[in-house]
């Protein structure tokens, strides 16, 4: 590691305090000018560092740069973001996924962009992904299922979102089923799985996130429908800090799963799910389907009383919510 990314480190460990120019020295075995020297360097990389005679060096603010050594600084899960492979470009990350997939990179792998030039929505469409100013990332898992539980995964994936934003940035993010993250009624996070599978046995799944994090995230013909962390909270966020918080989130909730079960984790759904209670509308091959939504099942299909009194499972596709995204 250089000298400046040990430096680095140790202010890191309390952003905001600070950290004598003599202890710095001694610790690293280097001159107090080096030690400075390295500050500058810093400094005009974008880091802000405030020095004071007498007391030393503090990190105030890192700069919004998603670099491995960025995503990695203070990073404590022990798989998920461990193997990490970071674009400055790329088409999509979750076809890059795919593609390393089939080159057997390991459970976990993160794939992170600063700009995606085909991002992909569901159902064959886009997803505006402009650089420098949202998270386009994709998780590579290797799960132990078979394709129709790996639906599970997109859920706990989205689970992991909301509590992440719920804790990190301390904003009221919600699901709306099956996995796009609202705050208040518009939609903040979209996710799109896609998976490579023999008949029983999943090969991998792909799960691929984006979030809204700075203004001009999405194109203004979605203002009725889109809003960026930024937007929804004032203040102005660091993108690794956020990619941290939720590969942190997700490793946990995956051992929640491993440890007790998916009860406790469906009801923890159930209960963040603005969908539910709702009036919905879906349309499917066989006309439009309109009630209220009604409940998740074990497999994460959601159950809607129709308005003549039937029940229908439905367990992918397009559910229109009253009161969200522009929905009358
Ligand atoms: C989704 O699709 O919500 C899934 C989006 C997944 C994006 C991630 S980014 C990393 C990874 N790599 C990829 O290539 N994709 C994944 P869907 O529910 O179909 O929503 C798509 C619709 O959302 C579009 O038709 C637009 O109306 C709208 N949209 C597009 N860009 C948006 C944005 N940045 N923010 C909010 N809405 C957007």
């Amino acid at each position: 590691m250089k000298t400046k990314e040990k430096i680095l480190q140790k202010l890191r460990t309390a952003p905001g305090t600070f950290f004598s120019g003599e202890d710095l020295r001694a610790e690293l075995g280097i001159s107090r000018t080096a030690v400075w020297k390295n500050i500058q360097t810093l400094r005009e990389e974008g880091f802000s560092i405030s020095s004071v005679t007498n007391r030393g060096y503090a990190l105030l603010e890192e700069p919004d740069i998603l670099t491995e050594e960025s995503i990695r600084a203070s990073l404590s899960t022990r798989q998920i973001g461990q193997a990490l492979r970071v674009f400055s470009v790329t088409d999509s990350t979750n076809n890059e996924a795919k593609r390393q997939a089939l080159q057997g990179v390991p459970h976990g792998t993160v794939f992170v962009a600063e700009e995606q030039t085909g991002g992909k929505g569901r159902l064959g469409r886009n997803w505006v992904s402009p650089p420098g100013l949202g998270l386009w990332f994709s998780l590579l898992l290797r799960p132990h299922c078979t394709p129709q539980q790996a639906s599970r995964m997109t859920l706990l994936a989205g689970l992991a979102v909301c509590r992440a934003l719920q804790k990190e940035i301390k904003v009221d993010a919600r699901i709306k089923w099956p996995n796009d993250i609202v705050i208040g009624s518009r939609k903040v996070c979209g996710i799109l799985t896609e998976m490579g599978a023999e008949m029983e046995q999943i090969e991998y799944v792909v799960i691929g996130i984006g979030i809204n994090i700075h203004d001009g995230c999405y194109p203004p013909e979605l203002k009725e429908r889109a809003v960026s962390l930024d937007e929804a909270t004032g203040k102005t966020w660091n993108r690794a800090a956020v990619l941290r918080a939720i590969l942190t989130e997700f490793e946990e909730i995956l051992q929640e799963n491993e440890r007790c079960g998916l009860q406790t984790l469906l009801s923890e759904y159930r209960s963040q799910c603005v969908t539910l209670g709702r009036t919905v509308s879906c349309s499917r091959p066989d006309g439009e389907i309109r009630g209220q939504a009604m409940g998740i099942t074990e497999e994460g299909e959601l159950i809607i009383q129709t308005e003549n009194g039937e029940k229908a499972v439905i367990y992918s596709g397009e559910v229109s919510v009253q009161g969200f995204y522009g929905q009358k």
